[in-house]
């Protein structure tokens, strides 16, 4: 497996990159996408992987001052294993070869021998102009036959100005086994960039997109917005102060020393497994039943917190599931047990919310880390599965 360098990635690719697989990255005109290509090339080379990179657009200077400037280490840039062809080295090959087809030859021959005399394990290629100069077909047989025994990883990275069908044909055409967009969006405001998980041929993964921002050269993919509601006394404040593992505490909001300060909105941030997510609760009270639509506005999940053991809460609860399953955003119940035990039964919950099969419930005790957080993972997994 190759690490892509981005940890919630990997996550989702169940574990990374397969050896000698062909990976595309993407990129819409205008979306600052080049951090994908850079952190898997940094990630394949510290983990000592033998790499060309082919940049027919720039030189090999310039590329290290790139990456430098996205925050690879100069000792990763000079590593022995990181082979390069350049600008210079194109410029040759234009003036030594009279016709296209003598050029491509050129071309072919010279990665076939460096893929040969190193023993690269992964050819990474800015693709742009051999794709202008050649056309997908030759270009890509170019780089074919440079991959020996197919145990060569091929990934590019390219500025699609021809949208989907381009696409479409690395994957069909070309039998590409990962292929992952980076694009932006206007809607809702701010513009934001996402990627997408569009195709991968090794395990049935969904297509997914998620939203991501890059922090200090590193790609962070985000969940801007989930919204905790629930009952009142169900366990909404301390789930939410409980996402956050000692060291990061979670900001909340009212008495710090009362976490369960009734009455309040709750706020927390987390950063697990590489995710940024931001949580807001509302307190349960019917007062503030007018300020539940304007909190769900752009909320890309929601948690229902209910008391496992207070059946009385149920109608409560199912007006509450309602108004969210109305605004289409996807959420999670949390069954809230406290000390372990409850007197309703899933069969119940389920039947009084009348909650589809599809929408997860979970026994949790909002007071264990690990239950919060694998209420947060289920969401975030069932968000970024239907968002695309
Ligand atoms: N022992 C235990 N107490 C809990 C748990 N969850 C909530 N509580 C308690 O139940 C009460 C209501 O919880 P709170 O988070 O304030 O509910 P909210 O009104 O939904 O925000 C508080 O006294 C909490 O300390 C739990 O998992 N274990
Ligand atoms: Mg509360």
């Amino acid at each position: 497996m190759i690490s892509t360098g981005i940890n919630a990635l990997d996550e989702m690719l169940g574990g990374g990159i397969p050896g000698g697989d062909k990976v595309l990255y993407s990129m819409e005109p205008g979306v600052n996408g080049q951090f994908f290509m850079i952190s898997t090339l940094s990630a394949a080379l510290k983990k000592g992987l033998t790499c060309l990179v082919i940049l027919p657009n720039t030189t090999v200077d310039a590329f290290r001052h790139d990456a430098i400037s996205m925050h690879v280490d100069k000792k990763t840039l000079c590593s022995d294993k990181l082979v390069l062809i350049d600008v210079i080295d194109r410029e040759r090959i234009q003036k030594g070869a009279s016709s296209k087809e003598a050029k491509a030859r050129d071309w072919k021959a010279r990665t076939q021998k460096i893929c040969r005399d190193r023993r690269i394990d992964v050819i990474f290629v800015y693709f742009d102009l051999l794709y202008e100069e050649f056309g997908l077909e030759t270009a890509l047989c170019i780089l074919e036959s440079a991959r020996e025994n197919r145990r060569t990883t091929l990934i590019l990275e390219h500025l699609n100005l021809e949208g989907e069908p381009l696409v479409d044909r690395f994957i069909r055409e070309h039998a590409f086994d990962l292929v992952l967009t980076i694009r932006a969006s206007s809607h809702p405001l701010p513009p934001f960039s996402y990627f997408t998980l569009l195709h991968t041929s090794w395990a049935p993964i969904p297509v997914r997109s998620i939203p991501f921002s890059v922090q200090e050269g590193r790609v962070i993919p985000y969940i801007p917005k989930i919204v905790v509601i629930g009952p009142e006394k169900s366990g909404k404040s301390t789930f939410i102060s409980h996402t956050s593992v000692t060291g990061h505490p979670p900001a909340i909001a009212g008495d710090p020393d009362d976490k369960t300060a009734p009455g309040s909105m709750d706020f927390g941030r987390l950063r697990w497994k590489d995710f940024d997510i931001t949580l807001y609760g509302i307190p349960g009270q019917t007062e503030f039943d007018p300020h539940i639509l304007p909190t769900l506005r752009h909320a890309m999940g929601v948690v229902i917190v209910i008391d496992a053991n207070n059946p009385g809460v149920l109608p409560r609860a199912n007006y509450l599931a309602g108004l969210v399953a109305k605004q289409r955003i996807p959420f999670v119940i949390a069954a809230n047990t406290k000390r372990r035990q409850h007197v309703m039964t899933e069969k119940e919950i389920r039947s009084a919310l009348a909650l589809p099969r599809e929408i997860p419930l979970y026994f949790i005790s909002a007071t264990e880390i690990e239950d919060v957080h694998r209420v947060l993972e289920s969401l975030v997994d069932y968000i970024t599965r239907i968002s695309s």
